[in-house]
């Protein structure tokens, strides 16, 4: 029960500073679930969708020029209660706010250059991932701790 999954990408900033290893690394040691990964040059049309909500705020035009300014890794996580555990691991939206520990407290602190991006809820990650993600880039797999048979 509660098993979510959560867009998480890390955006340029993160990339070029080879920040990708150690923000993955937070999320597979809290124990959640990679089941889908993949670097891309995002498009202009691909974050329109993705920040519809934000077109009209005065920053946007920045900051669609900031995504776009290089490559990003877009992952896709899963586990209990996984969009709400994300959001509070990559901490407030401007880094300044963010408590350390949090992967924006820790590594950055501008919101013009925020390291990574989390869905804030389950719809919006569910719209986040059709977005982003081909169903048949999403793939299920099982724990080998699961699978050992004893002979
Ligand atoms: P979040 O990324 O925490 O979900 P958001 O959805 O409100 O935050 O905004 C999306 C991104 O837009 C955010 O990660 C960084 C940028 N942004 C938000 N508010 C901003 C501001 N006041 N000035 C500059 N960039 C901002
Ligand atoms: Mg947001």
């Amino acid at each position: 029960e509660n098993v979510e999954r959560t867009l998480i990408a890390v955006k340029p900033d993160g990339v070029q500073r080879r920040l990708v290893g150690q923000i993955m690394q937070r999320f597979e040691q809290r124990g959640f679930k990679l089941v889908g990964l993949k670097m891309l040059q995002v498009s202009d049309d691909l974050l329109s969708q993705h920040y519809c909500e934000l077109r009209t705020k005065p920053f946007y035009p920045r900051l669609l020029h900031y995504m776009t300014s290089g490559p990003v890794v877009a992952m896709v996580w899963e586990g209990h209660k996984v969009v709400q555990t994300s959001r509070t691991m990559v901490g407030h939206t401007n880094p300044a706010e963010a408590q350390a520990g949090t992967v924006r407290g820790d590594f950055s602190f501008h919101v013009s250059r925020n390291v990574v991006h989390a869905s804030d809820s389950l719809e919006g990650a569910q719209r986040e991932i059709q977005l982003w993600f081909q169903r048949k880039e999403l793939l299920n797999w099982d724990c080998c701790d699961q699978t050992i048979t004893c002979e």
